[in-house]
């Protein structure tokens, strides 16, 4: 539980993190090595791995990669069942909380079980929210489910407390990869005020201003992966904005 442990470790504190997304299928072994060279020097807290179409069958391999070339540990965050790999140092367990798709409620967690428990790998039990980000994602076109309206503070609301008395150990609110309109504050307000577990918020983060806002506004940990694909110097900036960010401000 040593991943978790952190995850809740630094929300005691009210130190906001940072993860970068990598996706597997967008990824060469030499940009990897440059990319966990910017992420270290930058303090990023983690790296999450995974994409809603992931076709490479080099999992192990880019997560070795991962490992060899920094210290920061990688979390799993499958878009599929097949995306496990036990040289992660954590999965997100996903059940997609926001949509009525049996299959990523609880159907797909069936069929793997028997594989993510063989993994040995640190599960953690995660609500996931995909939230409109103002036009179709791959997320929400894969997962055959709709999505959370952008301006519906309240559903948010009660779907994250469902999720958090249902005993899920964060909340991930989701806006989709290359969201057009990334989770508004007021949103992640209201969702991070009625949970106690830690809120994870990506989607369609662009700039370390609105890295800092969702801070503010409650996020723990912020997820940026396209963003940091076309420009890798937002990876330092949007740190410094996500470590700078007020001690527990929206509480
Ligand atoms: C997507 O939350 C992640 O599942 C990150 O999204 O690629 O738009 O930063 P971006």
């Amino acid at each position: 539980r040593k991943i978790y442990n952190s995850f809740i470790e630094r929300k005691a504190k009210g130190t906001k993190s940072f993860a970068v997304l990598i996706d597997p299928d967008k990824v060469t072994p030499d940009g990897i090595a440059d990319l966990a060279g910017k992420c270290t020097e930058s303090k990023v807290d983690y790296i999450f791995l995974g994409g809603s179409l992931v076709i490479t069958d080099h999992l192990d391999d880019v997560v070795q990669q991962i490992k060899a070339s920094c210290d920061i540990p990688v979390i799993l965050f499958p878009g599929s069942p097949s995306q496990v790999s036990r040289y992660a140092d954590a999965l997100l367990y996903l059940s997609m909380i926001s949509g009525r798709n049996p299959e990523l409620l609880i159907g797909q967690h069936v069929v793997s079980a028997a594989a993510v428990k063989k993994s040995g790998l640190e599960v953690i039990s995660t609500g996931y929210m995909v939230i409109d980000g103002g036009a179709p994602t791959t997320v929400s076109y894969i997962s055959n489910a709709t999505p959370i309206p952008a301006d519906k503070d309240d559903i948010a609301m009660c779907t994250a407390m469902a999720g958090d008395m249902l005993g899920m150990k964060v909340i991930y609110m989701d806006a989709g990869s290359g969201a057009r309109k990334p989770i508004t504050e007021s949103m992640i307000q209201r969702v991070s005020s009625q949970v106690e577990v830690p809120v994870i918020v990506g989607g369609g983060i662009r700039t370390a201003e609105k890295a800092y806002l969702n801070c503010k506004a409650g996020a723990d940990i912020i997820v940026v992966g396209n963003a940091i694909e076309k420009d890798a110097s937002l990876i330092r900036e949007i740190a410094d904005a996500v470590h700078s960010a007020p001690v527990n401000a929206a509480r």
